[in-house]
């Protein structure tokens, strides 16, 4: 039997207890992977829970129908599994009313965003997904491509300006440092190109606040898929797999109304950055290092490599003495907990994290993983050998048998195998832009 809405659920398991059926769509969502249900549609459904109505959230696929294929028979019902050392929890999440995808129905994606209770844009498209080239402006020829979220926004807003609608919040959701900056200039770019009529109605309608994002959501397998149905008795093909931890830090500038997030536990403030290049440089940094060098030490999940004796104080010192150093800490923001929550975080042994997820588009994570604090320390006349350790690995990695799986995949692999390997991929004119020069 397939989860639906009339499926009996064990008590055991939390479901919705507002009506879904009456809260009309407020949120538009591109990129509907396995992170947003995990993260964003969580507080949604906890907003609602506390007595926001209308917001809905209709899900886009860029390209793929497969997470339409889950959602949409089970009429956007979903399960979300908490995995720690204490045993497993699970509940029902409500908040995704149907997913598009985009390359079947682009005209239905433009009509969501265009629709009057509409107020709320967000993204999780991934670094790449942004398309955006290394002197930071938008890759032109391909935000033109029938995938680019830049043309479903622009002429979602173009139907909105023509109906004289209110504009919308652009909110971004993925790990990029100054997200709601850069995706205000990459669409600003995008409508000076395309769309110049719509330039000063987005720049006077519409906002891109920052967020910090965070909760560890590894792919879910058919194993979590199983188990979820032992304990439910409805098979949940939608169904997601995660940590206790989440964290949700998001700029208060909105274009309109929006969730109360900080009734559920988001954090609204007026600078996100500081929690963003912590979350970018210690989490993701130690991140990207445990899958590079992890996986050249033949281990397959995070909570492997971060037992390792020779891999542990790496990460140790490369949280604790190369990326902190360089983090503005907000009033408050305890970067020395942070590191021991993130060790406690990466040890947990029933997430099942692959490292092989986290090793993919390394060029496009690396810049503000890595390369910011290399850049920092280099200014202060320093090396940081936890990170160069983690740049031996990645080219390792580049020359090893794993599939790379990068959108610089091959030219990645090209100038690894050359003996000036570093030169060729961080030096002047290297495939990676960045501040810090190699010595
Ligand atoms: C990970 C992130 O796959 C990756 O690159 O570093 O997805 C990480 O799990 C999340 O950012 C945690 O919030």
């Amino acid at each position: 039997m397939r989860l639906s809405a009339q499926t009996p659920l064990p008590t055991s398991v939390p479901a919705p207890g507002y009506d879904r059926a009456a809260q009309a769509a407020g949120i538009v969502h591109i990129g509907i992977g396995a992170f947003h249900r995990a993260h964003q549609a969580v507080y949604t459904d906890d907003a609602m829970g506390a007595g926001d109505r209308d917001w809905g959230i209709v899900g886009v696929s860029l390209r793929s129908g497969d997470v339409a294929a889950q959602l949409n028979p089970q009429e956007g019902l979903y399960t979300v599994s908490t995995r720690g050392t204490a045993g497993a929890e699970l509940r029902l999440i409500g908040a995704v009313r149907k997913v598009l995808v985009a390359a079947d129905d682009p005209q239905a994606v433009i009509d969501a965003i265009a629709a009057p209770t509409t107020h709320i844009v967000s993204f999780t498209v991934t670094e790449k997904g942004y398309l955006r080239r290394a002197d930071g402006s938008l890759d032109l020829a391909a935000a033109v491509g029938a995938s680019s979220l830049y043309r479903f926004v622009a002429a979602g807003l173009a139907a909105r300006k023509a109906a004289r609608l209110r504009g919308v919040t652009l909110l971004s959701c993925d790990n990029l440092a100054g997200n709601g900056t850069v995706l205000r200039r990459l669409m600003r770019d995008y409508l000076a190109a395309y769309h110049p009529d719509l330039s000063a109605w987005f720049d006077g309608e519409c906002t891109c606040p920052a967020t910090m994002i965070d909760r560890i959501v590894p792919a879910t397998t058919d194993a979590d898929r199983a188990v979820v149905e032992a304990t439910l008795g409805a098979r949940d093909e939608g169904a997601v797999v995660t940590e206790g931890f989440s964290q949700w830090v998001i700029e208060d500038d909105f274009a309109g109304p929006r969730p109360r997030w900080e009734k559920v536990g988001a954090e609204l403030v007026a600078d996100v950055a500081p929690y963003e290049t912590a979350k970018l440089r210690m989490l993701n940094g130690a991140h990207s290092a445990l899958a590079y060098i992890g996986l050249g030490r033949g281990h397959d999940y995070v909570h492997q490599a971060v037992a390792d004796p020779e891999i542990h104080p790496v990460i140790e010192r490369l949280l604790r003495e190369e990326a902190t150093p360089t983090i503005d800490a907000a009033p408050g923001q305890d970067l020395a907990a942070y590191a021991d929550a993130l060790l406690d975080r990466f040890a947990n042994p029933a997430l099942h994290h692959r490292l092989i997820q986290i090793a993919m588009d390394g060029s496009q994570k690396i810049p503000q993983r890595w390369l910011e604090t290399l850049a920092w320390h280099q200014a202060h006349g320093q090396r940081c050998s936890s990170l160069e350790v983690g740049i031996a690995a990645w080219i390792a990695f580049l020359r090893s048998d794993h599939p790379i799986d990068d959108p610089l995949a091959d030219k990645l692999r090209k100038a690894a195998a050359d003996t000036d390997a570093i030169e060729r991929l961080f030096g002047d004119g290297g495939l990676i832009a960045s501040d810090w020069r190699p010595a």
